[in-house]
């Protein structure tokens, strides 16, 4: 049987059947015609990995004792980063990728620290964009120091841009000239996928986790563009009395009902339209969405898993309307 891999997405190769996956035309070939298209013509195809195969991937990095690099999305920290911690006993260095989307007022030093108080183990904690090829020396030097033999791992929810980290260190360390396949949606890489950087790194690429309660799942591939940030998100504040509401594109409905005039400041993709209502009876906009009622303390964000955050300053309540199958929850305001 042929043991060729894709050189993109990892998945195995096969010639047999083009609706299956791993089909190639040929097997000399060292891309699956799903990474070819993704590559040459922006034509996505999308899969469904099931989160079994990928527990059984950490269950296997989990036993050997080599380094992981965890990449996160700080515009969609993960409810429970300790989820992803415990599966392993592997030393782990946790990486917040995209900081080029946050605004610039906000401070690195400010992200590291409300990372660190939620007293997680990690080797170390760092802060980079590999858009903007930030940061990436430091978390090489990082690896260096903490690497235990020469594999290491590289691991995180889908969409957080494991397989960029990988290609852009490939880019500014290595002759190596393969390429794995990125895209925006969600489960581009399907199979472990092993890069030597040099002779003392070889860098291991992973399918990441589904948020299965990311709103990316949810809609179709026009708005996961829109919705994904290509630059930095200028944050929009609303002022709202009782009574007034908030819309975005026809995804969310935010209406304030109870609590003194407060601030919302909305951090999502500039491409995303919002409309203001002052008056919550005046519309019934996303009204047969599903209804959920949040009790807001005081500097909360509200999250919405694969949109973004809203900062709320005051203390008050929420009804928000959204797709029954989109995760949303408060947190200590990050920012
Ligand atoms: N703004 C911004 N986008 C980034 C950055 N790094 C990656 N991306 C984008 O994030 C999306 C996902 O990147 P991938 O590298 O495919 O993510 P992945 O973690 O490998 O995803 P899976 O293979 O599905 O698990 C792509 O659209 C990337 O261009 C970054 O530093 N900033
Ligand atoms: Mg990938």
């Amino acid at each position: 049987m042929n043991e060729k891999h894709c050189q993109g997405c990892g998945i195995l190769l096969q010639d047999q059947n083009v609706l299956q996956e791993g089909y190639t035309t040929s097997l000399d070939n060292d891309l699956c015609q799903r990474c070819f298209r993704m590559r040459n013509y922006g034509e996505y195809q999308v899969v469904v990995k099931s989160n079994e195969e990928y527990l059984k991937i950490l269950e296997t990095v989990s036993k050997t004792n080599d380094l992981v690099v965890y990449v996160t999305d700080l515009l969609n920290l993960e409810k429970n980063i300790e989820e992803i911690r415990n599966m392993m006993s592997n030393k782990m260095i946790l990486v917040l990728n995209k900081i080029d989307v946050l605004p610039k007022s906000v401070k690195e030093t400010k992200l590291i620290q409300y990372l660190e108080s939620k007293d997680i183990h990690f080797e170390d904690v760092i802060v980079i964009s590999v858009n903007k090829n930030y940061n990436i020396d430091t978390l090489l030097k990082k690896i260096k120091y903490h690497q235990t033999s020469k594999n290491v791992y590289v691991v995180g929810h889908t969409n957080a841009g494991k397989s960029s980290l990988i290609n852009q260190l490939i880019h500014n360390y290595s002759d190596n000239n393969q390429e794995l396949t990125m895209s925006p949606l969600p489960s581009t890489t399907l199979n472990m996928v092993h890069i030597d950087i040099n002779e003392h790194l070889t860098l291991i690429d992973t399918p990441g986790l589904v948020d299965v309660g990311s709103i990316l799942n949810h809609v179709d591939e026009k708005m996961v563009k829109k919705i994904s940030p290509k630059k930095e998100i200028k944050p929009r504040t609303y002022q709202l009395r009782k009574n007034q509401s908030l819309v975005i594109e026809d995804l969310v409905r935010i209406d304030y009902v109870e609590g003194e005039k407060n601030s919302f400041t909305l951090f999502i993709s500039n491409d995303l339209r919002v409309k203001r209502f002052l008056n919550i009876i005046q519309h019934d906009d996303l009204k047969d969405k599903n209804k959920i009622t949040y009790q807001v303390k005081y500097d909360e964000d509200l999250v919405i898993s694969g949109l973004g955050f809203i900062k709320i300053v005051n203390k008050g309540v929420i009804d928000l309307y959204i797709d029954k199958d989109v995760e949303s929850f408060m947190r200590k305001s990050l920012i």
